[in-house]
């Protein structure tokens, strides 16, 4: 009778076990653990400090869900994202062309993008920018040829808007690409202006009644500096970037009401708000000019829906970009932590010490807050005009390029991911190379797949494809995904404003506060280099470990008001009471 029963306990306790398991493996891992179900990170308060071995704690916790050698699988389950209807976001870049091919033609497409809208949302990302979407002729689609329409490689109008609903059923934001700087020259106002002046007599000047298109655009008799010649004709067309991309005569109160029609048109449809393409060449060589037409953007948006968002792109240095927060915009992308040879990077070659990259975000703080306390950081690393990250340190297989990426995932604002950099594509050189087709799986041909933009190089690839990546919790994938996790559980990482945590924050480990009246304070803090680290806390007052990211299988841990930090790994920790 008693063996029986000791039978029915162990039966009873394998179900157990395997109803967890599957329920658990069912939810993407995002479950926690049996011994601490909450839907806040308050949820970690009890966590043991090294949850990897996954023994029963004194509790006679019974925590069966699956466990891994990886420290942050276990340790960050629980945490749950806490959503904001906000701008703070993570957002994903996608290169339209080269990201998911829905129809067979190689060519990346919106219903594509639809197909992936899961692992989208799965990663973590509740916003997409896509890059230009309008009828051009180029594969990267800056040059524009009808603003209000869809690009026929990529789909329909009617794909537009049902991937815009299935967007915002997921509670994802959807940023237009808008090109305001220049039009395409085969688009229907320069082909009309350049029709009007190639038959105007010489030396008459043109009618405004005639032929207004001439005003949409900025012509000139005489050779002017970013100026070509108009074939078939006398004339100069201000062409800044190519001769293909005439320059749009923003000043022009006609060039502007298109402009607000345009944006009205897409706010109607729904979209969310538009990354503005090249803000600092709207008005050359006048500052105040392009600031002006700024604000007036920034205006006639929000006058339409109150709640867009708007991110410029100004490639250019702080100072810089501090001023053109003066136009009231919400974010412009923070280029000077960017690229080969920004902060982030210069940090972990150590260029930089961890300390440099603490006083670099708080000076971009002071100086962006300064002039528009509302202003939004909008950090990245790489996007679709720079050579991709996993190349920028040769002798790293992995932690090096994850570190990277968590500098600029912890910094304040809208988080900017561009595609493929979360499997650590490769691609530099030419700007073809940049923009390869997302590496799903191994195999080139595979359904889905992309052919990439002509000209190509054949771009080998140092990491895995996803497919692989996927099942592997030490890969760079799953680093972006507890990365963006942790972000997202604490909503502080990116609405709160950045404090040295002094004492602790040196050469090798960067560590600081992100203080919120909102979202209370964390503490993050950061070994940056390949040697271990233990760092006294006990004069930051009552802390307890909340979420860990490592990126070996070597733990973290916190007793006693000591961190130890092995090579390359993140602790972030909360406030307790007393
Ligand atoms: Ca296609
Ligand atoms: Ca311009």
């Amino acid at each position: 009778m008693r063996r029986i029963k000791e039978y029915l306990v162990s039966f009873l306790f394998i179900l157990l076990f395997l109803i967890a398991y599957v329920t658990n493996q069912n939810a993407g891992g995002t479950l926690p653990g049996a011994g601490g179900p909450s839907a806040t990170p308050a949820a970690t308060e009890s966590a043991p400090a090294d949850a990897a071995t996954a023994t029963p704690t004194a509790e006679g916790s019974t925590s069966v869900a699956p466990t891994s050698a990886v420290q942050m699988i276990n340790f960050n389950r629980g945490l749950q994202p806490v959503v904001r209807d906000d701008a703070y976001r993570t957002t994903y870049e996608i290169f339209v062309y080269s990201f998911r091919d829905s129809n067979g033609d190689g060519i990346g497409d919106l219903n594509g993008i639809r197909e992936k809208l899961d692992y989208i949302a799965d990663m973590g990302f509740d916003q997409i920018w896509l890059t230009p979407v309008h009828p051009s002729d180029t594969y990267h689609k800056y040059d524009v040829d009808d603003y209000c329409a869809i690009d026929p490689a990529f789909g329909t109008m009617e794909d537009y808007e049902a991937l815009l609903q299935e967007c915002h059923a997921r509670g994802i934001h959807v940023l237009l690409d808008l090109v305001l700087n220049h039009t395409s020259d085969t688009h229907p106002w320069f082909r009309a202006a350049t029709d009007y002046l190639r038959t105007l007599p010489a030396g008459k000047d043109p009618v405004f009644e005639e032929c207004p298109y001439v005003w949409y655009y900025t012509f000139s008799r005489e050779p002017m500096d970013g100026f070509v010649p108009l074939e078939g004709t006398s004339w100069y067309y201000e062409a800044r970037f190519w001769s293909e991309m005439p320059d749009l005569n923003l000043g022009n109160e006609v060039v502007r009401e298109e402009i607000k029609n345009i944006v009205q048109f897409w706010l109607d449809k729904g979209v969310d708000g538009f990354r503005l393409d090249a803000v600092t060449s709207y008005v050359t060589a006048n500052p105040d000019a392009n600031i002006e037409f700024l604000k007036y953007l920034t205006d006639t948006c929000k006058s339409i829906k109150p709640d867009c968002y708007l991110v410029g792109e100004a490639w250019t240095d702080r100072l810089s970009i501090a001023n053109l927060y003066a136009s009231g915009i919400d974010s412009l992308f923070d280029f000077p932590f960017s690229n080969a040879e920004g902060v982030i990077r210069s940090t972990l070659n150590g260029s930089y010490k961890a300390s440099d990259f603490v006083e670099a975000m708080k000076l971009a703080e002071q100086a962006y807050g300064e002039v528009n306390p509302n202003y939004v950081d909008a950090p990245f690393y790489t996007n679709h005009d720079m050579g991709r990250s996993a190349g920028y340190y040769a002798q790293d297989d992995g932690p090096v390029t994850k570190m990277a990426y968590a500098l600029s995932l912890f910094m304040p604002g809208n988080s900017f991911v561009y595609y493929g950099e979360e499997i650590g594509m490769k691609g530099a050189g030419k700007d073809e190379n940049k923009r390869a087709p997302m590496y799903w799986t191994a195999d080139a041909s595979a359904p889905g797949m992309c052919t990439g933009p002509e000209g190509m190089d054949d771009v080998q690839m140092k990491f895995p494809p996803l497919d692989e990546q996927m099942s592997d919790d030490l890969s760079l994938w799953r680093w972006f995904t507890e990365v963006i996790r942790v972000r997202k559980a604490f909503p502080a990482i990116a609405r709160g404003r950045t404090e040295t945590a002094e004492g602790v924050c040196d050469e090798s480990v960067a560590a600081f506060f992100r203080r919120s009246a909102d979202d209370g304070d964390v503490l993050v803090v950061m070994n940056l280099r390949d040697q271990a680290a233990t760092k006294d806390l006990s004069a930051l007052g009552n802390l307890q470990l909340a979420a860990v990211l490592n990126t070996s299988e070597e733990s973290i841990s916190y007793d006693n008001g000591s961190l130890n930090l092995p090579a390359y790994s993140i602790a972030v920790l909360t406030p307790t009471a007393d």
